[in-house]
């Protein structure tokens, strides 16, 4: 289908909030996808991403979760392939609501040569990252009179 390499399949998503769905939603995915979305945040904002539908082609012998073995979506805290993985998912059971560290999500989604599903949509949100313990800001007002006389 010539969908690898197109802007549907590499594609970089900077503004505040936006939806991430797979090639072809809602109609079935191409087979043969290597296709790769990065959600890049701003500094101090952290990325969500939620999923709103997901089926992609299942793993009947699926021994654990993560082992999708024919089309899989791999969710990145950070870069792709060299960030912590946050999850591989497969099958129709939505993925949980993910969260970024980095204030980066990266998405690669691979398909192989046969069976195709609706695929996913995602809908993504940035928001500022919650202060930290080492940001607190610690004032000390003056000294009351009158609490220190003996
Ligand atoms: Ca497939």
């Amino acid at each position: 289908m010539g969908y690898a390499g197109s802007e549907f399949c590499f594609r970089n998503f900077t503004s505040s909030s936006g939806m991430i769905e797979s090639p072809g939603f809602p109609d079935k995915y191409p087979h043969n996808l290597e296709c790769s979305y990065m959600i890049i945040a701003p500094p101090h904002m952290d990325v969500t991403l939620t999923f709103l539908t997901f089926d992609l082609e299942n793993d009947p012998l699926l021994v654990g979760e993560g082992d999708c073995k024919y089309d899989w979506l791999d969710v990145w805290d950070g870069l792709p392939q060299v960030s912590p993985l946050i999850g591989r998912y497969c099958g129709t059971k939505i993925p949980p609501e993910i969260q970024s560290s980095s204030g980066l999500l990266s998405l690669s989604f691979h398909t192989d040569m046969a069976v195709a599903k609706d695929g996913f949509s995602a809908r993504y949100n940035m928001s500022h990252k919650e202060v930290s313990d080492c940001e607190w800001q610690i004032t000390v007002s003056s000294v009351r009179r009158g609490e220190q006389t003996p």
